[in-house]
């Protein structure tokens, strides 16, 4: 019995000790091959035991195994079909959050538009003035109103990650009224999966705070009560967008940076699909489609999902359509991620540390204004890519007019900015961007070697190579002929004596401040007689037109000639000496003619490779024989926009009709005619500048 007891304890020793130096082999044999890169040869044996008995895993020295530590908590999961971008165990399951529901019978549910009550027209109008949108209207919606769900069927049931990053959400805001700040942040917590949304960040970028006082501690308390993380950090002095937003990003302590606008609504689903294409690779920045909630009466109305981001001539953000080279990469499918060439910059999502890593913002950049072309540039040219995800809508009050204030003048701060981009990031197609914008030329836009370093360490891609592969149909022309005719500056006559000199320079003066407050400068050359050079201010071109041409007329009795800096490039007709110009219409009106004036703009056509005619985005187009001459949208496609020049005849032949483009006849002075070609001075166009830009 004894000896038979002593056996049996034997054996059990045995085999514990066994076990202990079996247990102490499998230790050994990990602790030295290296798992963390995959290719140690027990890395798979051990952990598929792990799986069987995951009490073994207890040893949390190993790498390899703290991973697998924190990824069993998703053990229960079915990840294959997936690719993740992040080690699992940093990602977090989420479940889709409930629709908001309907309250009918308030106003806007539903997104539908409010209409102000009878008699309250004044106020409505008055309250307008505060932030350029109807104030009263959104004062009047729920924080938490409803919304249809304005997501394509396929976008409903289409499967995304089980697992995904959690967002930190960024909003900079100045001087925001209260109804639309706190919709915004209520539409975010209502319409996030709750796991996903680690905190909300708001930056008050200096609201002022005499006139807005509720921006300050009540915005501050009321955020405490909210069910979400919401912080308010607030920059000491005006800072613009752009530092602003360094500032929130700064306090990010989510894996992804979603940045908003702090007037816009999020609709159901909006976020799942940023963080879906993230999720898989990090290197994705992702924009949602930007839906229009009016500012006139706070409905919600789609956008469609058939446009893209691009730029023009100016380097101003515009949206284009979608071409059909695009439509076909997606196979059709429009809930497929649009590739897309630039973004509006509002509202996008990006890595925090890829964000990080090519170069967050230019900070030498003022307030607002080209840094979404900046970004986009970046990305593209650095390795990343930019897509519009047409499953994720967020609507945004846009507005006619800006309501802030730009230290600055709102033209200088974009030109500036503008530069930078320009100086940067376009290459070659800096001198195009300098040659369309004098303006910016004067500009002083501060220091970019460190943005150029940036663009060296980080081995980016050239501007053609962005033209050609990401965008070949943008306005940026690839290939230039003539870019119309290069007018010299012409030269200033000086009075005859000091009380000419003074009295000119006493009329220039007045002009000046009469055209002080607009938008568009112009140099005026006075170097000869006072050796300095003047500029004078106006809202448009055409204004600006006037004043030059009233100094000039003033100036003239005086026996002085005032002249300004021509360096704009145009089309002159040899018999008329009056010059081609789109009178700043449209898309579909007639093409003009007019006074050359050599400052550019509604001037300034170029004739292209594909043997266009273009004015930015519009091309000369005739589609029928007899006229009139239109600006089309150019379609890149010939036809009607096919047009040859030589210089040696001068004449503009509609490839089409084969007839000549001709001064206008008497029944419109403006509008130039077609007619059969005769080689008369009627029909010569004078456009041999010496500007030809990579012609080939
Ligand atoms: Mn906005």
């Amino acid at each position: 019995m004894f000896r038979s007891r002593l056996r049996v304890h034997t054996c059990k020793i045995v085999l514990i000790t066994s076990m202990v130096w079996f247990a102490m082999d499998v230790a050994v044999i990990m602790y030295y091959s290296d798992c963390s890169t995959g290719s140690g040869w027990g890395c798979g044996r051990i952990e598929s035991g792990m799986a069987t008995s995951p009490r073994e895993g207890r040893a949390d020295h190993h790498k390899g195994r703290a991973i697998r530590n924190h990824q069993s908590e998703h053990e229960d999961l079915d990840l294959s079909g997936w690719h993740f971008d992040y080690p699992v165990g940093q990602l977090k399951r989420w479940e889709p959050r409930p629709t908001v529901p309907d309250h009918p019978g308030l106003p806007g549910e539903m997104g539908k538009p409010v209409r102000t009550p009878p008699g309250q027209e004044v106020l409505m109008k008055e309250k307008f003035k505060l932030n350029q949108f109807n104030l009263l209207a959104s004062d009047s919606i729920s924080l938490n109103r409803s919304l249809p769900d304005v997501r394509l069927e396929g976008c409903k049931s289409k499967n995304y990650p089980p697992l995904m990053p959690t967002t930190s959400i960024v909003i900079v805001f100045h001087n925001e009224a209260w109804s639309t700040l706190l919709r915004t942040v209520w539409s975010i917590i209502q319409r996030s999966p709750r796991p996903l949304l680690q905190e909300i960040l708001l930056v008050d970028d200096a609201s002022e705070r005499e006139c807005i006082d509720y921006l300050g501690l009540e915005l501050e308390q009321y955020v405490k009560t909210l069910p979400v993380s919401v912080k308010v950090l607030r920059t000491v002095e005006r800072s613009g967008l752009i530092r602003a937003r360094l500032l929130g990003a700064k306090e990010v302590t989510g894996q992804v940076i979603t940045f908003l606008d702090a007037h816009v609504e999020c609709t159901e689903g909006w976020l799942e699909p940023l963080l879906a294409r993230i999720a898989e690779d990090r290197t994705r920045v992702v924009c949602p489609i930007i839906d229009v909630i009016s500012d006139e009466t706070f409905e919600y109305v789609t956008a469609s999902d058939m446009t893209w981001g691009g730029f023009n001539w100016k380097l101003n953000f515009r949206w284009y359509r979608v071409p059909q080279r695009e439509m076909e990469r997606r196979g059709g499918d429009r809930t497929q991620p649009l590739k897309t060439p630039t973004m509006a910059g509002g509202l996008f999502a990006i890595d925090k540390e890829y964000f990080e890593k090519i170069g967050r913002y230019d900070e030498g950049m003022d307030i607002w204004g080209g840094e979404n072309l900046e970004m986009s540039f970046r990305i593209w040219q650095c390795g990343g890519t930019l897509e519009i995800s047409p499953c994720s809508h967020v609507g945004h009050v846009f507005r006619d007019k800006s309501p802030y204030s730009f230290p600055g003048g709102v033209v200088n701060v974009v030109m500036k900015n503008s530069a930078r981009v320009a100086e940067v990031w376009m290459d070659e197609w800096r001198d195009f961007f300098f040659e369309m914008n004098p303006g910016a030329r004067s500009v002083d836009y501060g220091d970019v070697s460190e943005r150029r370093k940036l663009r060296k360490d980080l081995k980016c891609k050239s501007f053609r190579w962005f033209l050609e592969n990401i965008y070949p149909e943008s306005q940026m022309p690839l290939d230039y002929y003539y870019l119309g005719e290069r007018p010299r500056q012409s030269g200033f006559t000086p009075g005859k004596s000091t009380t000419d000199r003074i009295l000119a320079l006493r009329v220039l003066v007045e002009r000046r401040r009469e055209f002080r407050q607009g938008m568009l400068a112009a140099y005026v050359d006075l170097k000869k007689l006072f050796d300095s050079v003047h500029l004078i201010f106006a809202e448009s071109l055409e204004v600006l037109v006037m004043a030059l041409e009233a100094l000039h007329e003033e100036a003239k009795p005086l026996g002085l000639e005032v002249s300004w800096l021509k360096t704009k490039v145009q089309i002159r007709n040899v018999e008329t000496q009056s010059c081609l110009d789109t009178l700043g219409r449209k898309s579909g009106e007639n093409l003009g003619t007019s006074y050359c004036h050599g400052l550019g703009g509604n001037q300034v056509f170029a004739h292209t490779k594909r043997q266009q005619i273009m004015s930015d985005d519009n091309c000369l187009d005739a589609s029928n024989p007899s006229g009139p001459v239109k600006l089309v949208r150019c379609h890149g496609m010939g036809g009607n926009q096919m047009w040859s020049y030589t210089q040696k005849e001068g004449s503009l032949k509609h490839a089409n009709s084969g007839r000549c483009l001709q001064k206008p006849d008497s029944r419109d002075v403006t509008l130039p005619v077609l007619k059969t070609c005769d080689g008369t001075a009627a029909q010569q166009w004078v456009m041999n500048g010496s500007f030809k830009w990579q012609a080939n």
